[in-house]
């Protein structure tokens, strides 16, 4: 396995324990979007393009999310996460190759929860920037998967949680720490390059 999935599953597990929100309730609703969204593509025979796998959507909305928080923006935050939890529920399974797709279903699993919390999470900076230690190692194991088309870097931050450090996604080499936003913009490193 290149990517380390239990760990990132346990840490989103310690974090969804601390959280107000019942899982329970989270799963029924996920349930529901999914079924809302699985309606809509068997309703539209219509459209005839290919269905195609694409990632790109799903790193763009981890990105403006990141980035949201960088600037310590929890309400551009909040709606990131809104938008990256629909992203992912719209993402066509079927065009997943079938290799893939049990380890692609576990990681977007975890990432919808993580994106989910952040999206309820407007006025609570810190539990979001703690969602997105656990979304930022998702997103490094989904690239890993799936590929990008994107230049994309992993960077580290060795601070975070207590010295046990995170990393992040970035579309640039230079460093702007979403972590610690503009207390601590240069803080990290890259760490990786896709
Ligand atoms: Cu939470």
């Amino acid at each position: 396995m290149k990517y380390t999935n239990l760990s990132s599953l346990a840490l989103a597990t310690f974090i969804l324990s601390s959280c107000n929100q019942a899982p329970d309730k989270n799963r029924e609703q996920q349930v529901v979007d999914n079924a809302t969204v699985q309606d809509t593509h068997t309703s539209g025979s219509n459209n005839t393009a290919p269905e195609k796998f694409s990632f790109d959507a799903v790193i763009k909305d981890y990105l403006a999310l990141k980035n949201a928080l960088t600037a310590d923006d929890d309400k551009a935050a909040a709606d990131a996460g809104k938008q990256l939890f629909s992203t992912l529920n719209a993402v066509d399974i079927k065009a997943i190759p079938g290799d893939k797709l049990k380890d692609y279903t576990e990681i977007a699993d975890n990432a919808k929860e993580n994106a989910e919390h952040i999206g309820a999470n407007a006025g609570k900076i810190d539990h979001q920037r703690e969602h997105l230690a656990s979304l930022s190692k998702d997103m490094a194991d989904l690239i890993e998967l799936m590929g990008t088309t994107q230049k994309l870097y992993q960077n580290h931050c060795p601070m975070f949680n207590d010295g046990k450090g995170a990393v992040w996604i970035s579309e640039t080499k230079e460093i702007k720490n979403p972590y610690y936003g503009s207390k601590m913009t240069t803080c990290g490193s890259v760490q990786k390059e896709y």
